[in-house]
């Protein structure tokens, strides 16, 4: 593979020359510690100052291997050329006026960007919002307006943001939502098609958790009474869950047969991340509506909700917005990271990593039994590391040990999963392969000395 790295001028290497954190990131720390509330943590506490295609460098010196990616942004790398050539001339041009105050062409040629690239040939509009948290309320309001209904259905082991309303739908507790209660109501939680630890198997857990899906939410809601079902087609934060197949197209036809808006959160999977342009296109699935977020600027904050034109514009005039919403530089830069997925096809590049990762990982899970199971797409890879692969009891100190070792050696290693016992690997699309295997090599030899 040649080293596409989006236009990054960075030296693609990891150079590890003091520990991790090094002293001038412990120093930034403590003034970090006097002034930055607790309550906002840090994976890895050592200090920026530049990134791009598959590294980040730090105040010391130090270029860590980036598996990553920001939490799934930065796709198309940290400072692709075409999102820094587009944003800086936007910049000059003006920074913000409110699209809703004044518009300009950035924010309609994201929309059309938006109607071409998502699954469904519908007519289709969208709204821009700041994070993904903001566009999944902004699909519930959608939703709502257009069913005239209240209830929202997610999932177990779903992720949608840290908002009141968003904290509502996201499952687990601890840290998102403990002691921040009360939360919105009307949401109810079903189950999702866990293969790995569904109790009847995995070959049997599309068809079963749907049927038990649809059951809860007839007997339980009913279903003329809900607005919206939403599922991330690949659960991020929950563990890298690929609903088992079937479970998908199973609930969009449930859906469509009672006028249920179907909504896909694509937060973390979407814009080429799983090697499609949208993860539910895996199994043909067109949804009502798609949030996106995250990979979508190349860095910068924008997201999106888009869907059939009919349910849209069922929002009156003046009821969907925000100050920011949409802002002239995130637009550029999102048309900027759409340009480099196109012309370097991070498709691919999402599928050869898949190859590689799953490749080696394949073959580390028949040396280290604590790997239980190896999931995802393109560069959404997963391990869940288990105690014991009979009894799968979760083992997140493993994951925490393995990710701290990595961390040591100048990789960059994400953990997550409902139990915690996941390691995620989310590298930018544009990582170098050689950059790819060695970070490999380094959760390898993590894994021979736990
Ligand atoms: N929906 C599917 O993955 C954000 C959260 C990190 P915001 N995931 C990373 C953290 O601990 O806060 C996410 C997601 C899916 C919604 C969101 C929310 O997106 O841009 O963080 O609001």
């Amino acid at each position: 593979m040649t080293e596409l790295t989006g236009g990054s001028a960075l030296p693609q290497e990891r150079r590890v020359v003091t520990a991790i954190p090094g002293p001038k990131s412990l120093e930034l720390q403590a003034r970090r510690t006097a002034t930055v509330a607790g309550g906002v943590g840090s994976v890895l506490p050592v200090f920026t100052t530049r990134a791009g295609g598959g590294v980040i460098e730090d105040v010391d010196g130090n270029s860590l291997i980036d598996f990553g990616s920001g939490i799934a942004v930065t796709s198309v790398g940290a400072s692709a050329e075409a999102v820094v050539r587009r944003a800086s001339a936007q910049l000059a041009n003006f920074t913000h006026t409110c699209f809703m105050v004044t518009p300009y062409e950035g924010y309609v040629e994201v929309c059309e960007q938006l109607a071409e690239l998502t699954p469904g040939d519908h007519a289709k509009k969208s709204a821009l919002f700041n994070s993904g948290a903001e566009a999944v309320e902004n699909a519930v309001k959608i939703a709502r307006s257009y069913t005239k209904r209240q209830a929202v259905v997610v999932f177990d082991h779903g992720y949608h943001g840290r908002t009141n309303l968003t904290m509502a739908l996201t499952a687990k507790n601890m840290p998102y939502k403990h002691g921040f209660g009360p939360f919105a109501p009307e949401v109810y939680r079903v189950p999702v098609a866990y293969g790995y630890r569904w109790p009847t198997g995995a070959e049997n857990c599309g068809p079963e958790a749907a049927a038990q899906a649809i059951d809860q939410i007839t007997k339980q809601v009913g279903a003329e009474n809900v607005a919206a079902i939403i599922i991330e087609p690949v659960l991020g934060e929950g563990g890298f869950i690929e609903p088992a197949k079937g479970f998908l197209p199973r609930i969009a036809e449930f859906a469509k047969d009672n006028g249920i808006v179907f909504v896909a959160d694509e937060i973390q999977s979407g814009f080429c991340r799983t090697g499609q342009w949208f993860a539910c296109e895996d199994e043909g699935v067109v949804p009502d509506l798609i949030t996106t977020a995250k990979g979508i600027a190349g860095g910068m904050p924008l997201a999106a909700v888009t869907g059939r034109a009919e349910i849209m514009d069922s929002a009156h005039a003046g009821g969907l917005g925000g100050t920011y919403g949409g802002n002239p530089v995130a637009c550029a830069a999102a048309l900027g990271a759409i340009e480099t997925m196109r012309e370097l096809d991070l498709n691919a590049k999402a599928k050869r990593i898949e190859e590689v990762m799953k490749g080696r990982l394949t073959a580390m899970q028949e040396k280290f039994p604590v790997i239980g199971d190896i999931r995802g797409r393109g560069a959404m890879i997963a391990i869940e590391l288990v105690k014991d692969p009979e009894t799968k009891a979760p083992a997140p100190e493993a994951a925490g040990a393995l990710a701290k070792a990595c961390h040591a050696e100048g990789l960059l290693v994400l953990t997550c999963g409902t139990y915690g016992n996941v390691l995620r690997f989310l590298p930018p699309l544009v990582i170098g392969e050689d950059l790819l295997n060695e970070g490999l090599d380094i959760i390898e030899a993590a894994f021979a000395r736990l």
